[in-house]
């Protein structure tokens, strides 16, 4: 699968000092200690209706992560996937009378454009769960022969107790795991479980739906394991980060550690979760099931600066639940502009002491809204003629671009 392509950051001078980010696993925020490449795996979309706000902020929050670890003088090993063959996508495809992979394709195309208008990194592995399936079936193979797997009927299912450390990324009591697993796509009523929570990792072929050969009879993957297998084909044990919404967090982030913690017998899968809070509209998070959705390139059609989209995600702390407002954004356009405006003066007070600041504000777990004031306040200030350092507006639109991600020339 292709991903998209961006513009290298500008190098700045100097360097970042490292990055702290709240990690859900041990509910604290601690350094990040990535090895170099540091390898970080942030969940893809699954390609029915994308890109919609909730998206593109999830995705800027970890392209955000990739610029402070570049700007720590690190490769990053950065590794997403696509979603483009399960239940949700094979249903909207029903309903519309699509073809599945054409919706998939069609989505995926979408998802792409919008992220390189967001200036957003792209992967150095982007990779569908069709053209993976060999490696989902590698995997589940060693997962046997670890007495990890049992079928009901012709399905296979990952027995989570296999993992004695099952539970520890989302730390939820099991009453908790059971209700959310059901709302996420998990079966934890179907008769002849071991536990209810055990999920599936090879479904069998059901009529009227896409399956490919296996040494289990023809089906298709489960979820989970189609991110671990990537994963540890492409970035291997251990991962410095494993990202995603935090709707992920159970059961698919959990499942998937438990997972690859027994095909490895290592652990721990990743050594920070880090999870983005969910956006809102009109009082709800946005869903594709429930269709309250902001799309990225309606707004683009619509003629709205990119940047300026970008500008309004950033101004919220990458952890909370927020909502999009038609008011968060024209606030984001003004800022934009005042910006613009600013690194177009002739000179400005000290550039460094405000990369200085932006590195100090994003290595404290992405503090954007830190990072945002202090350009606001150099900017005012240029604009008002005070300071005479003649470098800085060339240095802070540089800094602006490459940490924040956003393009002020
Ligand atoms: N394909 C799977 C992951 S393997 C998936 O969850 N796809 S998705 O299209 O539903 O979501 C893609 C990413 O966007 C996930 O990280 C998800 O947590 C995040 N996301 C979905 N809705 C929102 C929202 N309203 N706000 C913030 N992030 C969201
Ligand atoms: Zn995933």
């Amino acid at each position: 699968m292709h991903a998209w392509t961006v513009a290298d950051p500008p190098i700045l001078p100097g360097a970042g000092q490292g990055l702290r980010l709240w990690d859900t696993a041990t509910q604290q925020v601690r350094p990040t200690a990535p090895g170099n490449p540091a390898r970080m795996y942030v969940c893809g979309i699954t390609p029915y209706d994308a890109t919609h706000l909730g998206h593109a902020a999830t995705y800027v929050a970890f392209d955000l992560v990739n610029r402070c670890w570049r700007d720590c003088s690190l490769t990053v090993d950065y590794v997403q996937n696509v979603t483009d063959v399960d239940d949700p996508l094979l249903e909207r495809a029903r309903e519309t009378g699509a073809d599945w992979r054409q919706l998939a394709m069609d989505q995926t195309k979408l998802f792409t454009e919008d992220m390189q208008a967001l200036n957003v990194l792209p992967p150095k592995e982007y990779l569908g769960a069709v053209e993976t399936i060999p490696l989902v079936i590698q995997r589940i193979q060693e997962l046997q022969r670890r007495d990890a797997i049992y079928a009901i009927d012709q399905d296979l299912y990952f027995s989570v107790h296999s993992d004695p450390r099952f539970g520890e990324v989302s730390a939820l009591d099991r009453a908790e795991m059971l209700r959310i697993f059901a709302e996420r796509g998990g079966d934890p009523d179907r008769p002849g479980k071991r536990d209810p929570l055990d999920c599936l990792v090879w479904l069998a072929e059901r009529a009227g739906e896409p399956s490919w050969d296996s040494p289990f009879g023809r089906g298709r993957p489960g979820w989970h394991i189609e991110c671990v297998a990537i994963a540890l084909e492409y970035l291997g044990m251990t991962l410095d980060l494993q990202g995603g919404g935090s709707d992920l967090i159970f059961p698919h982030h959990e499942m998937g550690a438990a997972e690859a913690q027994v095909v490895t017998g290592a652990w721990p899968y990743a050594r920070h979760y880090v999870h983005t809070g969910m956006v809102g509209w009109q009082g709800h998070k946005m869903s594709k099931s429930r269709g309250n959705l902001v799309f990225v390139s309606r707004l683009r059609e619509s003629g709205v600066d990119p940047m300026a989209i970008r500008l309004a995600i950033l101004a919220h702390h990458y952890r909370q639940d927020w909502e999009w407002s038609d008011a968060a954004l024209a606030t984001a356009g003004d800022r934009l502009t005042r910006w613009r405006r600013a690194v177009n003066a002739d000179s400005g007070p000290s550039g460094t002491a405000v990369l200085d600041r932006l590195r100090d504000r994003l290595s404290d777990d992405l503090d954007t809204a830190g990072a945002i004031a202090s350009i606001d306040s150099w900017a005012q200030a240029a604009s008002e003629g005070r300071g005479s350092d003649n470098q800085a507006p060339g240095i802070v639109s540089d800094a602006v671009d490459a940490l924040l991600g956003v393009r002020l020339t």
